[in-house]
C-alpha cells in the first residue's frame, strides 16, 4: 500500500518567555528584554532563559551567563522567570493549535508539530492554513510565531526556524534536499556539539556535505546514528506526530553564590530543587519514572546522571533521596560547584491530565 503524502506543520513561538512579558508590559516594546537570573549589576551567577530579538542585536543569547548578557547589554531590562504565566499561556495556544491538527505533539512549552493531512489537500491550501493559525494566535493571544511546512517533522521542524520571527517556511517534498544542503549540520535534530565536532574532523560541515557522504562510512563512524544522519541529511523522516503527555519533564536549577565544595549547601539545595519540581509535577497531576540530577563544575565541565525507578511514583521522598544518590558521585572535595538541577521526566499522567491542554 503507498502511504499518502503527509503535511506537516511545526509551530515555534517567537522568544516566547519575553514575548509574552512584552505583552503584559506593552512599554518594553521596542527595548532590549532579557528573562533569567537576576544579573546583580553583573555579579549576577545565574543564566539567560531567553531574551528578545532587540536583545539579541547584543549578542545575548539563551543560555548564557547573565553575567555576560549584562557586559553585553548593560541598558537591557532584566526579568525574572514567571514559569506560571508561560505555562498558561501555553496551554491557550496549545488549546488552539490542536483544533487544526488532525494529530497534534506537543514538544516543549512554545513547540508543537501538526499533521494537517487531511486538512489541507495541497501546499496552496497548506499555506493558507498556517496564516489561518498565525492569525488567530496573533488575535487571542497578542503572540506572534514561526510556522515552518514540510512532507514530515525533521523538515518541518527545520523551517520553522528558517525565518523568525513571524516567519513561515514552506518546503515541498520536490524541494526538501535543496533546502536542506547549505544549512549547518547540527540544524539535524540530534546533531550535538560532540556530533558536529567529530563531523567537522571528516569535512562535513552542510547537511549537503552529510547527504553526499558514503553511508557506509558514517555508519562505521556514527554506528546506527550514521545511517539514521544520512537518512535525515536526505530529508527522509517517518516518524508520526503522536499525542503525548504535554510536558515532557520538569526540571530547575540553581547557580550558587559562589563556586562550593560545600557538600551540606549542596544537598541542602538538590532537596529544595527536589521540592519545586515535585510541586510543580503535583500540580499537574504527573507521576514520574525518570529523575536526574545536573551538576557544573567551576569549570562549567556539566554532567548529567539519571535513574529509572523501577516504579511510577510522585512521592517527594523518592525523588529527594534518589537525587542526592545520583550526586553522590559528584561530590568531590577537590572539585567546586557551580550549579545543581534535578529533573523528572518519563511522565504517567492521572486523570485530569487530560483537561490540562
Ligand atoms: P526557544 O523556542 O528555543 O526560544 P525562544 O522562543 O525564546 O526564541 P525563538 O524565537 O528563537 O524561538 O525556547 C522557548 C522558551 O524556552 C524560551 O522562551 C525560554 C525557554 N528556554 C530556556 O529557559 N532556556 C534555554 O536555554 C532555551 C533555549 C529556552
Ligand atoms: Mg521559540
Amino acid at each position: 500500500m503507498i502511504k499518502k503524502k503527509r503535511i506537516i506543520f511545526h509551530v515555534d513561538m517567537d522568544h516566547f518567555f519575553t514575548a509574552v512579558e512584552e505583552r503584559e508590559r506593552p512599554e518594553f516594546k521596542g527595548k532590549p528584554v532579557i528573562v533569567g537570573a537576576d544579573p546583580k549589576g553583573g555579579k549576577g551567577r545565574g543564566v539567560v532563559s531567553t531574551c528578545n530579538y532587540e536583545a539579541r542585536k547584543f549578542g545575548v543569547r539563551s543560555g548564557m551567563p547573565i553575567s555576560r548578557a549584562w557586559k553585553l547589554c548593560p541598558e537591557g531590562i532584566y526579568l525574572p522567570v514567571n514559569y506560571r504565566l508561560y505555562m498558561k499561556v501555553s496551554r491557550e495556544i496549545m488549546t488552539v493549535l490542536r483544533k487544526y491538527a488532525d494529530k497534534f505533539e506537543r514538544w516543549g512549552i512554545d513547540e508543537a508539530f501538526l499533521d494537517v493531512t487531511s486538512k489541507a489537500k495541497d501546499y496552496g491550501e497548506a499555506e493558507a492554513l498556517a496564516r489561518k493559525i498565525k492569525n488567530e494566535i496573533l488575535e487571542k493571544e497578542g503572540l506572534t510565531c514561526s510556522i515552518g511546512v514540510g512532507p514530515n517533522k525533521l523538515v518541518a521542524k527545520i523551517a520553522s526556524d528558517f525565518q523568525k520571527p513571524d516567519g513561515l517556511t514552506i518546503v515541498k517534498e520536490e524541494a526538501v534536499e535543496e533546502f536542506l544542503a547549505p544549512l549547518p549540520a547540527r540544524k539535524l535534530l540530534w546533531v550535538g556539539r560532540k556530533t558536529e565536532q567529530k563531523l567537522k574532523k571528516i569535512g562535513i560541515k552542510t547537511i549537503g556535505d552529510l547527504a553526499n557522504h558514503d553511508p557506509t562510512v558514517l555508519a562505521e563512524t556514527f554506528g546506527v546514528m550514521g545511517t539514521q544522519l544520512y537518512l535525515m541529511a536526505h530529508g527522509i523522516d517517518t516518524s508520526e506526530v503522536e499525542e503525548r503527555s504535554e510536558v515532557k519533564s520538569i526540571s530547575r536549577d540553581t547557580t550558587f553564590e559562589e563556586d562550593t565544595t560545600d557538600f551540606q549547601l549542596v544537598l541542602k539545595t538538590l532537596d529544595n530543587l527536589s521540592e519545586e519540581v515535585h510541586k510543580d509535577a503535583l500540580e499537574q497531576n504527573l507521576s514520574f519514572k525518570t529523575i536526574t540530577v545536573k551538576v557544573r563544575y567551576e569549570n562549567f565541565e556539566t554532567h548529567t546522571h539519571s535513574e529509572t525507578l523501577p516504579f511510577i511514583t510522585n512521592r517527594l521522598q523518592d525523588l529527594k533521596k534518589t537525587a542526592r544518590e545520583l550526586m553522590h558521585d559528584y561530590l568531590n572535595p577537590n572539585r567546586k560547584i557551580r550549579l545543581v538541577g534535578v529533573k523528572v521526566s518519563n511522565f504517567v499522567s492521572g486523570e485530569k491530565q487530560k483537561t490540562l491542554i
